[in-house]
C-alpha cells in the first residue's frame, strides 16, 4: 500500500473507532463524574452544570452524569487520575478524594482549621483558593468553580460522643486520605478507610460503628436507618467541591464555549453552596430538626470540649501542615483570622 493511502485508511479507521466524534472535533457526549447522585446537593450540582452548559452552548456540549464515581468502579480516590487520563471528561469532586494526588488539597482536612462557614469562604473565595486552582492546573486539569459538600459531623451507633475518650475503641469508616486515619487514631478510635459505596453496607452490618459526613449526606443517605443514632456536631473539617474539565477536552472547545462552560460552573457552584447549607447554616436548622425527629441524639460540643479535640489532634495538624506546605497553611490561617 502506498504510504498516503495507508495514512488515509488509518485515519478512516480511527474516525470509525471514535464513532462519537462530530465533524468539528466535538463529541456527541461528555462524561461527568460525581460521587453522590441526584438525591444529594452534590449530584444535583452535576446535573445543574450539565443543564446550564447545554443551554449556554445551544446544545453543542452535551454532558451525561455518572454518579457513584462509576467511571472508576466507585473508587473515588482514583477519580483525579482518571480525569487526567481522559477516562473522565468533567467532574464535580471533593477536595478529600483528590488529595491523594494533590497533597495541597489536604488543607481543608486539617482538623479544626475552619471554625465556621465564613472561614470556608475566606479560603475558597480568596487567595488560597486561587493558589489551589493554580496547583490543579499545573496537574493539567482545568478548575472552574468551587462548590461544597459541607462540614463533616461524626455519627455512630453506640453512644453519644462529646470527648475524645468517648471515641475510644469505636470503629469508624473514614474516607480515602491517610490524614483521616491519623486524625481518628489520634482521638483513640479505630478508623478503617473505605469508599462511600462500601461504607453503607459496612454501617448496615455493624462492621463499623460510625462515620463522618455532612448533615445533608447523613439525611439523604438515611443513615439513621442503618443504626446511626448518635450525632456529634463538631465541625472538625469541611470538604469543598471543585468543578473541573480534562485539559484536552477543554482545548478542543471554542473560546466562547469554554466561557459558557465556566459561567455554567460558577452558577451551578453558587447554587450548590446554597443548597449544601440549606437547613444547616446560620439560624436555619430545619435539617437538624428533621434528624432529631428521626430519633437521633444530637450532641453539640462546648468550647471546652472542642479544645480537647483540638489538643488531641494538634500533632496530626502540625505533621500534615508540613506536607501541604507551611506557607499555604500560614496563608490560610491568616485569611481565617481576618475573615
Ligand atoms: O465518601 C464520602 O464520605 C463522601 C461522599 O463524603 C466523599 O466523597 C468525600
Amino acid at each position: 500500500m502506498q504510504r498516503r493511502t495507508f495514512i488515509a485508511a488509518a485515519l478512516a479507521l480511527f474516525a470509525a473507532a471514535s464513532g462519537n466524534a462530530l465533524a468539528d472535533g466535538y463529541r456527541t457526549e461528555y462524561r461527568l463524574s460525581t460521587v453522590l447522585g441526584t438525591a444529594f446537593p452534590w449530584g444535583q450540582a452535576g446535573e445543574r452544570w450539565a443543564e446550564l452548559v447545554k443551554e449556554k452552548t445551544q446544545g453543542r456540549i452535551n454532558i451525561k452524569l455518572y454518579p457513584g464515581t462509576s467511571l472508576v468502579g466507585g473508587d473515588q480516590t482514583r477519580e483525579f487520575t482518571a480525569i487526567r487520563q481522559g477516562v473522565i471528561d468533567l467532574a464535580v469532586g471533593s477536595t478529600i478524594n483528590w488529595s491523594p494526588q494533590v497533597k495541597e488539597l489536604n488543607l481543608f482536612a486539617l482538623p479544626f482549621l475552619m471554625p465556621d462557614y465564613k472561614a470556608i469562604d475566606a479560603l475558597t473565595q480568596g487567595e488560597v483558593g486561587n493558589e489551589l486552582f493554580a496547583v490543579i492546573e499545573k496537574r493539567e486539569v482545568i478548575p472552574l468553580a468551587w462548590g461544597e459538600n459541607g462540614f463533616r459531623e461524626m455519627s455512630n451507633s453506640k453512644h453519644a460522643v462529646t470527648t475524645p475518650a468517648d471515641m475510644k475503641g469505636l470503629k469508624f469508616r473514614v474516607v480515602g486520605s491517610p490524614l483521616f486515619n491519623e486524625t481518628f487514631s489520634a482521638l483513640g478510635a479505630n478508623p478503617t478507610q473505605m469508599s462511600w459505596a462500601d461504607a453503607q453496607p459496612a454501617l448496615a452490618s455493624g462492621a463499623v460503628d460510625g462515620q463522618e459526613n455532612p448533615l445533608s449526606v447523613f439525611v439523604a443517605a438515611k443513615l439513621p436507618t442503618v443504626g446511626q443514632k448518635y450525632l456529634t456536631l463538631w465541625h472538625y473539617v469541611a470538604d469543598p467541591l471543585i468543578f473541573v474539565v480534562n485539559k484536552d477536552v477543554w482545548a478542543s472547545w471554542t473560546p466562547a464555549d469554554r466561557e459558557a462552560v465556566r459561567q455554567a460552573a460558577l452558577q451551578a457552584g453558587r447554587e450548590n453552596i446554597a443548597a449544601a447549607r440549606k437547613g444547616i447554616a446560620g439560624s436555619d436548622n430545619a435539617v437538624l430538626k428533621q434528624i432529631e425527629t428521626a430519633g437521633v441524639t444530637v450532641s453539640a460540643i462546648s468550647g471546652e470540649q472542642r479544645a480537647a479535640f483540638v489538643q488531641a489532634t494538634r500533632p496530626v495538624y502540625d505533621k500534615w501542615a508540613k506536607s501541604i506546605g507551611t506557607d499555604l497553611v500560614k496563608k490560610a490561617e491568616t485569611a481565617i483570622t481576618k475573615r
